[in-house]
């Protein structure tokens, strides 16, 4: 039998740090990482026959559990048909009318490959539309990796420390303006000081790569009037909240309506699929209808369509579907909550509905600064004990929990406890 072990030494000779993408290498908790043979439910295996209940979930994707069969089913059925066309196919046209009867912000959207792509084409279309060049974006939110998002970015960057990226030229990085989270004079004054130059704002609604980072109250509304005022476009980061917090995702858990949205995870049901919409006036900017170009070889594919059309069905079709997914959130993290109040170690809990996570710091989290007093030493520590009972939590203290509807009421109990014993 293989183990991650073999694997990660294979690895490492032919994929850079052995992994396709760099929080999977176990690097802030300093072990070897587990290469997975399986999910089902809310439950993962290693190549090495350890079993654990998964709070990773492939970073948001999987809020039904793995293998859904309504999943499953749907791909085999597409895959049967053929993988891959480079033309139209009726399930694009399916999956963009279901979208926009979910999201009412959204008239028309574009599916690319990934949340990265869905946010360089919703900055490059920001811009066409506006004629303007700066973005404004917040330290400790994470847009995925392009050019002009890896500035003070959350998730593996703020993991590794790294303020930036080696290898962005500084011309990329010169237009992009960063914010304080949770700090609406921050936006205010970047607004002031380059009046008539911000093509858009672009946040994540919950920040969830520096850990979870909730808004606070007015935080939103208050960047909706700001970009109103300047006439800026505000884009919704939804790649984690979309489809997660409510089936409008953040704009209407938080009723805030941007002008733009980008999604990923949930709507490829564990494919790789992003997306990016908005109103129709905007939208009709993009080639080939309008100036502004994107394209992708594999947008749309009918598998991956395939996937993420029978998840957000189930997400839909099931009778409050989120109302209790985020029930089991409240109840999970209010008793964490309460685990972390007692407990002799300095610790917080912030979460939104079934996205949450624990920081070991003293004090509240609101925003990058704050984030970063977290003790990343006591989280490893945390990581493996948990680890040690399995239970697979982030690798890194700065990203989140994400629960599905497949965790047990005995898993969320044995997490718990298994939390109890760390404290104890
Ligand atoms: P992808 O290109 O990884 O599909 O999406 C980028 C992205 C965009 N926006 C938000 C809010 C995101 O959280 C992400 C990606 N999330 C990380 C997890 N925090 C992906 C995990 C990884 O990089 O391996």
């Amino acid at each position: 039998m293989v183990s991650s072990e073999d694997l990660f030494r294979r690895a490492k000779e032919c994929i850079p740090g052995g992994v396709n993408s760099p929080v999977r290498a176990f690097g802030s908790v300093g072990m070897t990482p587990r290469f997975i043979r399986k999910g089902l439910g809310d439950r993962i295996w290693d190549v090495d026959g350890r079993e654990y209940i998964d709070y990773i979930g492939s970073w948001g994707p999987m809020i039904l559990g793995h293998s859904h069969p309504a999943v499953v089913e749907a791909v085999g059925k597409a895959v049967a048909d053929g993988l891959s066309f480079g033309a139209a196919t009726e399930r694009e046209v399916e999956m963009a009318e279901l979208i926009c009867s979910l999201v009412p912000s959204i008239e028309m959207v574009r599916m690319v490959n990934s949340g990265t792509e869905a946010v360089m084409s919703a900055v490059r279309l920001a811009r066409g539309y506006t004629g303007r060049d700066k973005i404004i974006k917040f330290s400790g939110c994470y847009h995925g990796h392009c050019d002009a998002m890896l500035v003070k970015a959350g998730s593996g960057l703020m993991t590794q420390g790294i303020p930036g990226s080696a290898g962005v030229p500084e011309a990329c990085s010169r237009d992009t303006l960063c914010a304080v989270f949770n700090d609406t004079e921050s936006v205010e004054g970047l607004f002031e000081a380059n009046p008539g130059e911000i093509a858009a704002v672009i946040v994540e609604p919950v920040g969830a790569n520096m850990g979870v980072v909730p808004p606070a109250d007015g935080f939103l509304e208050c960047l909706r009037s700001l970009c109103d005022q300047n006439g800026s476009l505000l884009i919704f980061d939804e790649v984690i909240t979309g489809f997660r917090l409510a089936p409008d995702g953040a704009q209407g858990y938080y009723h805030v309506r941007p002008d733009l949205s980008t999604f990923g995870k949930i709507i490829g049901g564990g494919m790789p699929v992003g997306a990016y919409g908005g109103r129709r006036e905007i939208m009709e900017h993009v080639a080939p209808c309008g100036p502004v170009y994107q394209a992708g070889t594999l947008s749309g594919n009918p598998v991956a369509m395939a996937a993420g059309l029978a998840q957000l069905r189930v997400l839909k079709d099931t009778p409050d579907f989120y109302g209790k997914l985020n029930g089991v959130g409240d109840c999970f993290f209010g008793e964490l909550k309460q685990l972390a109040g007692q407990a002799q170690i300095p610790c917080q809990v912030n979460h939104v509905g079934s996205l949450g996570c624990l920081f070991f710091t003293e004090q509240p989290v609101y925003d990058y600064a704050s984030a970063q007093t977290s003790d990343t030493v006591r989280y490893t520590a945390y990581f493996r004990h948990m680890m040690d009972r399995g239970i697979l939590l982030a690798p890194s203290q700065f990203e989140a929990v994400f629960l599905s509807s497949a965790h047990s009421d005995a898993d969320l109990d044995r997490t718990l406890e298994a939390v109890r014993d760390f404290f104890r």
